[in-house]
C-alpha cells in the first residue's frame, strides 16, 4: 500500500513547495499529515482537493507516518527526528542535523541514489544544503569524464534560503530603502540590510575564517560524491534576489577539456539544461529561470591560460532543486524500491 506521509514544517517555504511537488508529481500516499508549530495548529491547507488541518508537532503521533519530511529548522529536527524514527517513521531531513552522521546517507538522487538500496541504520536520510545540490550534480559528470583536480565556487544566494521570513525581509527592507527609510530598518535575518546590498556571509563564522555555509559545501560535496579528498573552496554570498541560487564555478581538471564536449556532457546529465547563448534573455538568471525543476547552466568557457580548466555559471531554484524536489525525489526512489 502507499505510504502514510507526514510533512513537518508544512506551512513554511520549503514545506509549501513540497506539498506542491507531491501534488504535481503524484507521490502516492494513503494518509497525509501536515505538522508545524502550535502557532499554525488548526489552520487548514488544501492538498489534492482535500482539506487537511495543520497539527502542532507536540500533539502529533509519529507512529501515524511511514515517512516524515522535516523542514522546520535544525533545532526542531534535533529534538523531533529521534522521536519520529523511534516511532518507526523513515525521516527525510532537510537540515544540517544529520548530514555528517556516518549512519545517515546524504543523498542527491541524480548522484548517489544507490545509497538508498538499503534503509539506513539511523532511519534518517539527509537532504543536502541548497547550494551543494546543483554543484555536485554537475561535478559528478565532470569527475567521471575529466577528473576534478579542484573547484573554486562563488555563490549568489537568494533570500528564500531563509524561508518566508527571509523573502519577507528582503521585500520590507527594499521598500524601506526606496522610501528613504533604509537607515531605520531593523534587519532580523540579514545584517547589514540586504536591500541593494550583497553580503559575503551565510550562516555563522567558524574559527577557520570560513562560514558554516562554506564548510557545508566542502564537507557535503565530499560525502555525496564519495570523494573524501575533493578540493572545493567557496565564498558564499547573499544577494538581494527572492528565489534561485546562482553559482560561478571554476573547475580545474586532470585532463584537457573540449568546450563542445563539456557542453554535451553537462547537457546529458539528468535534469540539467545548458542555456549557453549570449542573448541576455537566454543565459540563466534567477528572474528568467523562476520556478524550475532543472539545473540551468550557462557561460561555459575554457580558460585561456589553462586548457584543463573551465568556468561555468549555474542557476537552480533553491526551494525546489535545493530542498523540496530533492526530498521528494528521495521519497520516489524509496517508493520505487518498495522500501516505503
Ligand atoms: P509555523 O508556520 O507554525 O511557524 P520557513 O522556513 O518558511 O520559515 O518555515 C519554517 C517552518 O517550520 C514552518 O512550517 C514553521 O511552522 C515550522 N516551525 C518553526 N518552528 C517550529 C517548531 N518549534 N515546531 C514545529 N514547527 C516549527
Ligand atoms: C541559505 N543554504 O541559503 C542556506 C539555507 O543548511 O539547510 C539552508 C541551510 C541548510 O541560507
Amino acid at each position: 500500500p502507499a505510504p502514510r506521509v507526514a510533512i513537518v514544517g508544512a506551512t513554511g517555504a520549503v514545506g509549501t513547495t513540497l506539498i506542491e511537488l507531491i501534488e504535481q508529481r503524484g507521490l502516492p500516499y494513503r494518509e497525509l499529515h501536515l505538522v508545524a508549530s502550535s502557532r499554525s495548529a488548526g489552520r487548514t491547507l488544501t492538498v489534492g482537493g482535500e482539506e487537511y488541518e495543520v497539527q502542532a508537532i507536540e500533539e502529533f503521533g509519529f507512529a501515524q507516518a511511514d515517512v516524515a519530511f522535516f523542514s522546520a529548522g535544525t533545532s526542531v529536527s534535533e529534538k523531533w527526528v529521534p522521536v519520529a524514527t523511534a516511532a518507526g517513521a523513515v525521516v527525510i531531513d532537510n537540515t544540517i542535523a544529520f548530514r555528517m552522521d556516518p549512519d545517515s546517507p546524504l543523498v542527491v538522487p541524480q548522484v548517489n541514489a544507490h545509497e538508498l538500496d538499503r534503509l539506513p541504520k539511523s532511519g534518517v536520510i539527509a537532504n543536502p544544503n541548497c547550494s551543494t545540490i546543483p554543484l555536485v550534480r554537475l561535478l559528478r559528470g565532470v569527475e567521471d569524464r575529466w577528473g576534478v583536480r579542484h573547484a573554486v565556487v562563488s555563490t549568489y544566494q537568494a533570500a528564500s534560503g531563509l524561508g518566508y521570513s527571509g523573502m519577507d525581509e528582503l521585500h520590507e527592507s527594499s521598500r524601506a530603502a526606496l522610501q528613504g527609510a533604509g537607515a531605520e530598518f531593523e534587519p532580523r535575518n540579514f545584517r547589514p540590510s540586504l536591500a541593494f546590498n550583497v553580503i559575503p556571509k551565510i550562516d555563522r563564522f567558524l574559527d577557520s575564517g570560513f562560514t558554516l555555509e562554506e564548510q557545508k559545501m566542502l564537507q557535503e560535496s565530499r560525502k555525496i560524491l564519495g570523494l573524501p579528498h575533493l578540493d572545493v573552496t567557496t565564498t558564499c554570498v547573499r544577494v538581494p534576489v527572492a528565489n534561485c541560487h546562482s553559482e560561478a564555478v571554476y573547475v580545474e581538471c586532470h585532463e584537457p577539456v573540449d568546450r563542445a564536449e563539456l557542453i554535451e556532457v553537462l547537457g546529458s546529465l539528468p535534469e540539467v539544461v545548458v542555456d549557453d547563448a549570449h542573448d541576455p534573455a537566454a543565459f540563466p538568471t534567477p528572474a528568467v529561470v523562476g520556478s524550475s525543476d532543472l539545473v540551468h547552466v550557462g557561460r561555459v568557457r575554457i580558460t585561456q591560460s589553462n586548457p584543463r580548466a573551465f568556468w561555468l555559471w549555474l542557476v537552480a531554484d533553491n526551494l525546489r532543486i535545493g530542498a523540496a524536489l530533492n526530498a521528494v525525489q528521495i521519497a520516489e526512489e524509496l517508493v520505487e524500491r518498495g522500501t516505503l
